[in-house]
């Protein structure tokens, strides 16, 4: 599946920790767009979506939440709750993000600017999106 975990280096000292993103650095694309998720309510489901020409990482600064990454075969569910960790998603990802604390904060750095036509919202049309992608090759 086309997501990986990643662990950033912590610069620790006396004061408390810092951890730095750098674009083809430690995040593996261009970043163009950076936007934070936050005062979602506990009992909100966000994301039911994928995107056919996005990658994104999502850092959890703050709190935790759920993420059920789904690539049409396998379904995998990865709980985030460490700013020490990002969560690359790259195409093709049927996301959904659930049991958010009070205190999350998703920070999402993405490598292309919004653009909601770029969205996949029905589940039966990812589907067949994924069916379409194997018939062009
Ligand atoms: C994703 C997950 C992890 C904008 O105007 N600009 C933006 O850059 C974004 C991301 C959203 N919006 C607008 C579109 C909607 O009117 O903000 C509203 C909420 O967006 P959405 O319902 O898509 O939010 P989530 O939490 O379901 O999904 C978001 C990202 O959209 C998505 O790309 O992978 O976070």
């Amino acid at each position: 599946m086309n997501y990986q975990l990643l662990t950033f280096k912590v610069m620790g000292d006396e004061l408390g920790n810092l951890i730095s993103l750098e674009e083809n650095r430690n995040i593996p694309f261009n970043i163009k767009r950076v936007y934070y998720i936050y005062g979602t309510k506990t009992d909100a489901i966000r994301g039911r979506h994928s995107h056919p020409k996005l990658n994104q990482v999502v850092v959890c600064v703050r709190g935790a939440c759920k993420f059920l990454l789904d690539d049409g075969k396998i379904k995998k569910v990865i709980k985030l709750n460490s700013p020490e960790q990002g969560l690359f998603i790259g195409e093709n990802i049927w996301r959904e993000m659930s049991e958010f604390t009070p205190d999350c904060v998703l920070m999402v750095l993405a490598n292309e600017f919004y653009n909601e036509d770029e969205y996949i919202r029905d589940y039966q049309q990812f589907k067949e999106s994924l069916s379409n992608d194997k018939k062009n090759y």
